[in-house]
């Protein structure tokens, strides 16, 4: 039984996340999630949209993911991997290097990232759409507030 071990944030679910989680089940017999908790997050400077329960239940949806667990700290993997007896240690590869000091108990790998799609993309696309349409919403009362003036003269 070959166990594979990752972690993230994985808010707003999409393509990235999928298909990395994807490639890691490919990996092995299992895969077991370490998702932040929002307690942790807020210490990487991240605020996830949604919270660690409900990104908990969408990755325990996946069929590819097996287990999800908390990641409250940067130091707990070590003890993780011990825990699950994991095989594999895997990640996106924007992580590339930063875990090779786990390779004395398990293989560290790092796959390339899916491109052009992220959370904090998704969510500046997101204001933009309510920073245009507020834009909308105004000139179109200034429109009707012309014409009630000149309807009112
Ligand atoms: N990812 C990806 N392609 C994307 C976006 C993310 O392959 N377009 C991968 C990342 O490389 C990471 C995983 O999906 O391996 C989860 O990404 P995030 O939710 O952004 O997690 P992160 O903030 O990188 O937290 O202790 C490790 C941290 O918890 C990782």
């Amino acid at each position: 039984m070959k166990i594979v071990i990752t972690y993230g944030t994985f808010d707003l679910f999409h393509v990235g996340h999928i298909r990395l989680l994807k490639r890691l089940s490919l990996l092995g017999d299992k895969l077991i999630v370490g998702l932040s908790s929002d307690e942790f997050n807020a210490g990487k400077g991240k605020k996830s949209f949604f919270s660690y329960k409900e990104r908990a239940e969408i990755l325990e949806s996946c069929k590819y993911v097996t287990e999800v667990f908390a990641e409250h700290n940067w130091q707990q993997k070590r003890n993780d991997i011990i825990k699950y007896q994991a095989d594999v240690f895997a990640m996106g590869d924007d992580w590339e290097g930063k875990f090779d000091d786990l390779n004395d108990i398990c293989e560290v790998i790092y796959l390339p990232r899916t491109e052009d799609v992220s959370t904090t993309e998704i969510k500046s696309a997101l204001s933009k759409v309510n920073a245009e349409e507020l834009d909308r919403i105004e000139s179109t009362l200034h429109n009707v507030i012309d014409i009630v003036k000149s309807l009112s003269k």
